[in-house]
């Protein structure tokens, strides 16, 4: 999979990839990360990005001819599966999602800033556009953070134990159940007996029940969603 992230601040994004699950795919020839500096397709010498919006109003607009310019330059060098733009009244991010972007192998991922990006770039050039989250990020880099993290990690052959990924919280909609390591006893608070058995289909009964109670309690909302 390869993800070109179009950004105003590339220096926000060196790091994110260049730990743990992230940064072993990119070792293991799996994913693909390339940060473009938006201001390399700047109007002028001075690396003019943005302007004024028609019709007046506080907050500037990120202009249509240095984005243009910029994914025009990267589709003539090969094909996308989705144009994304990163915006909080995008499509909001969940598992199912990724889990199915994860099939694709192409992604330019377009970071917003200020009071966002000309509407006809949106018409023209984007087409997929995604949210994190009900709140408002100083802009989409973080929130591309979020979305290489969730996509890589479902690359197959990223994770060691290939089973993993599936028994994330949000996999079969139910929240992880509770997880216990060594000691057994922890400032008088035991592990819970049944794990401590041996008797595996009994722990994957708990484990289930103990998922169902917690979705219950804290993301009923999650239970019916269909
Ligand atoms: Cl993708 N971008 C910004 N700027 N804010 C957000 C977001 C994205 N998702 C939630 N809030």
């Amino acid at each position: 999979m390869r993800i070109d992230i179009i950004t105003v601040l590339p220096e926000l994004l060196e790091s994110p990839f260049q730990h743990s699950i992230i940064k072993r795919a990119q070792q293991k020839g799996l994913l693909e990360v390339n940060l473009i500096s938006l201001r390399d397709f700047a109007v002028n010498k001075y690396g003019t990005i943005d302007d004024y919006q028609y019709g007046g109003g506080a907050g500037m607009v990120m202009m249509c001819e240095p984005i243009a310019n910029c994914i025009d330059k990267l589709e003539g060098e090969r094909d996308y599966d989705e144009v994304i733009y990163m915006t909080p009244d995008g499509s909001p991010m969940n598992q199912q999602m990724m889990n199915s972007l994860s099939l694709r192998s192409n992604f330019i991922i377009l970071c917003g800033h200020y009071k966002g990006i000309d509407e006809r770039i949106r018409e023209l050039y984007i087409t997929k556009e995604i949210s994190i989250g009900d709140y408002v990020l100083s802009g989409g880099e973080l929130a591309a953070a979020v979305f290489v993290d969730a996509i890589g990690r479902l690359l197959p052959g990223v994770l060691n134990d290939e089973t993993s990924a599936l028994s994330d919280s949000f996999q079969d909609n139910l929240l992880s159940p509770p997880v216990y390591t060594r000691p057994e006893n922890f400032r008088g608070l035991n592990v819970p007996e049944i794990l401590l058995s041996g008797h595996e289909a009994k722990i994957q009964e708990w484990r289930h029940t103990q998922a169902l109670e917690r979705t219950q309690c804290r993301r009923p909302d999650l239970l019916e969603e269909e």
